[in-house]
């Protein structure tokens, strides 16, 4: 059978609102075990991550917010994510807000050094979480995890990164709100950036397939960051970055379909769910049935359909 981990990352130093450090424990009690074991999936549930009391660290940007334990709480991610993943075939990283893609995506890329295999990110997302420590003007550090661990200057204060994923590896949908220091970045680094009107121009389903053919030739392993505000605010209110004009609800199960079908997919984030800003775990419940579809849950298997 294959095998999950689900860690769980109580985390919101990195957000402007408090609340995400309840994400783990919503996601549990929507039930996202039983979801997957359910599909025939092998799950042992690490349970949450912890940091020990840290000091405060200078920052020479002053708007900059919870730098120290941001920093510990990536350290902490970065090992478990790359335990998580030597450990099954893909992990779940229940966040927590964005600041954790940070140490997660650190912590694959160094599992996909030692298996001798380039790391992808599919970072689905409203935003490009592009900041450095210099250029974010909110202090709030779930803006700056595609800097890090694509090897951006300007980190002295988080952890070392030992195998940063290059720029050309990463692929962004949904991208609806972008600052003009994050402008810079994609403009120079190249990034494979499908914004909502590109979304709306051709489908979900034609630069997805473009991106997977690259991880598939490439022999690949890929990471899915998925933030809550990828999704349009009507179906998803559990979130304090809330934009306007999101995925609708089937344009992001066949994402995930697709994705669960490609069989490429090693690691997931599940991050920015703020409960409590939830309607009834509707939020909570929509991403453990996007999660099944990533996992193999399907409306009809194709394969043995007839008419
Ligand atoms: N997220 N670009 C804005 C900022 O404050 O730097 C928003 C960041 C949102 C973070 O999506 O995880
Ligand atoms: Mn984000
Ligand atoms: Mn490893
Ligand atoms: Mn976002």
């Amino acid at each position: 059978m294959p095998k999950t981990v689900l860690v769980g990352a109580p985390v919101q130093t990195g957000a402007a609102q408090p609340g995400c450090l309840m994400g783990p424990a919503s996601l549990r009690t929507a039930g996202l075990a039983d979801v997957l074991s359910g599909l025939g999936w092998t799950v042992e549930d690490r349970g949450d991550v912890a940091i020990a009391d840290t000091v405060p660290v200078p920052c020479a940007n002053p708007a900059v917010r919870n730098l120290a334990d941001t920093a510990a709480w990536i350290e902490v991610l970065t090992t478990a994510a790359h335990a998580a993943a030597r450990d099954s075939d893909l992990p779940v990283f229940m966040g927590g807000d964005h600041s954790i893609s940070a140490g997660t995506v650190a912590g694959v890329a160094r599992h996909a050094s030692e298996t001798g295999q380039a790391q992808f990110v599919l970072w689905l997302d409203a935003h490009p979480d592009l900041h450095t420590l210099d250029t974010t003007q909110s202090g709030n550090l779930h803006g700056t995890p595609v800097a890090y661990f694509s090897g951006q200057p300007g980190f002295d204060a988080y952890p070392p990164l030992t195998h940063p994923v290059p720029a050309g590896n990463l692929c962004m949908m949904g991208i609806r709100s972008v600052d003009s220091a994050e402008h810079r970045v994609i403009a120079a680094e190249c990034i494979a950036v499908h914004d909502m009107r590109a979304i709306d121009e051709t489908g979900v389903l034609a630069p997805l397939r473009t991106f997977l053919d690259k991880v598939r030739s490439a022999g690949g392993r890929l990471h899915v960051s998925l933030d809550v505000d990828f999704l349009d605010p009507g179906i998803a209110p559990a979130v304090g970055t809330t934009v306007p004009g999101g995925a609708t609800f089937r344009e992001a199960h066949l994402i995930m379909e697709t994705l669960g079908d490609s069989g490429l997919v090693n690691s997931l984030d599940l991050v920015e769910l703020n409960p409590f800003l939830d309607e009834r775990g509707r939020t909570a419940k929509l991403l453990c049935d996007l999660t099944a579809s990533l996992f193999g849950r399907r409306v009809l298997d194709r394969m043995t359909r007839s008419f």
